[in-house]
């Protein structure tokens, strides 16, 4: 009982594919254009809107995206599709989800410097998982070769950091020894590329995080985990109605209130306030000024949410120094977001060095980790 517990390893798995705005504005606008000249009529009768055309020189300046990764790129920008096209994985087979989570989850090991046997608990937590059950975490248990326990969790894009946390919980009560927290974000399915609301906002990717006590980390770059906070409240402005219910309810299973929606200007209102308070209460509980912050891994929603909340908190707007950004490439990569900027900077980092964790998001969820350089 009462161990410390450290992150000592984290792995990001990017898919072989992209997509650039440029691309995507070309097959919505392609597809727009065709859905007006097909309902040229509807729409002088004014029974249904023209669809508006989208634009990349929006999207950047709106959100910071420059581009987003697939994981499987055909059927996406297809305008007689508008999704992407998944082969079908029998039982025996690795799913998808799993074989994302995979990858990125041998690459958190190796930084680590663990094997399999060093595991004995993996979370996949994230925003949507394939199926119900078996749980995806014991699948990718399994292909690793695991002894233990496994289970997935859904908080949307907070579902790292709270994965995160019941992770350095149960390595501080000593009922784990060492935690696979994995975040494989499948977003593409579930992305409506017919709306020009939101059809840039979401990308996919894996990352995983290994969480294990001080006692038996080899580490090269690790991490003392000070404290960790998650808070949740009730929103409607971001929300998915797609659910196992739908078979019964006799509802479109393709409607669009069952993919991706959002009320993007309220989320942006509210939830800016609501991070930049979580993070300034999380450290004032632990006696750390915002000064003493040496990087900030935010989640990477929107270029312009992250400057806000930094600028509330410093009085100024971060560098990309101290809040890395990575949106421009990967986009919202819903709860992977903080990891990817965590993965790709904090080895430069020293001993010492305060930095935070925080994502924010559907919920409305927020959660953070202090972290210091050992
Ligand atoms: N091209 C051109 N114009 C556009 C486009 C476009 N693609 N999209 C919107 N416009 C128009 C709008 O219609 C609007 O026109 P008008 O002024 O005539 O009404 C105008 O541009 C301005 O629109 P907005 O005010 O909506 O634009 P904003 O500057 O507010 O930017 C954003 C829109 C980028 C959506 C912004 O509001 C934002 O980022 N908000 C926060 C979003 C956010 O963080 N959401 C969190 C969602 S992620 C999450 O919680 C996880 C969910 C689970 C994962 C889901 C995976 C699929």
């Amino acid at each position: 009982m009462n161990h410390s517990a450290v992150i000592s390893g984290v792995g990001l798995w990017t898919p072989l594919h992209s997509i650039s705005n440029e691309e995507l504005v070309a097959s919505y606008n392609a597809w727009a254009e065709q859905f007006n000249i097909d309902h040229a009529q509807q729409i002088e009768n004014a029974e249904i809107e023209a669809k508006p055309l989208s634009s990349a020189a929006f999207i950047e300046k709106a959100s910071g995206i420059k581009s987003r990764y697939i994981y499987a790129k055909e059927g996406a920008l297809d305008i007689k599709r508008m999704r992407p096209v998944l082969d079908i994985r029998h039982d025996d087979q690795l799913s998808h989800q799993a074989e994302m989570a995979v990858s990125a989850a041998r690459k958190a090991l190796q930084a680590a410097n663990k094997a399999a046997a060093d595991i004995d608990m993996v979370i996949v937590s994230c925003a949507y998982t394939q199926r119900s059950y078996p749980a995806i975490a014991i699948e990718v248990q399994s292909a690793l070769g695991i002894d233990g326990f496994g289970f997935d969790m859904l908080v949307a894009c907070s579902a790292a950091t709270f994965g995160l946390q019941r992770a350095v919980d149960a390595v501080k009560a000593g009922t784990a020894k060492g935690v696979l927290v994995i975040n494989p974000e499948l977003t593409s399915p579930q992305v409506n590329y017919m709306d020009r609301d939101s059809h840039f906002i979401f990308g996919d990717v894996a990352t995983a995080v290994v969480v294990e006590s001080s006692e038996t980390c080899q580490s090269a770059h690790s991490f003392d985990v000070l404290s960790t906070k998650c808070i949740t409240s009730f929103s409607n402005n971001i929300r998915s109605n797609f659910g196992y219910t739908t078979r019964v309810t006799d509802e479109d299973p393709y409607g669009a209130d069952k993919l991706f929606h959002q009320n993007g200007r309220k989320v942006f209102k509210e939830v800016c306030p609501m991070a930049a308070d979580h993070i300034e209460s999380h450290l004032k509980s632990q006696g750390i000024q915002v000064s003493q912050l040496k990087r900030w891994w935010l989640h990477q929603a929107n270029i312009n949410m992250n400057l806000l909340i930094s600028k509330r908190l410093l009085g100024r707007d971060a560098t990309l120094e101290e809040a890395p950004v990575v949106l421009d490439e990967y986009a919202n990569t819903a709860s992977a977001g903080s990891i990817i900027a965590f993965a790709k900077y904090h080895e430069d980092l020293v001993v010492g060095d305060i930095g935070v964790i925080c994502s924010f998001g559907a919920g409305y969820s927020i959660g953070s980790l202090i972290l210091r350089k050992r």
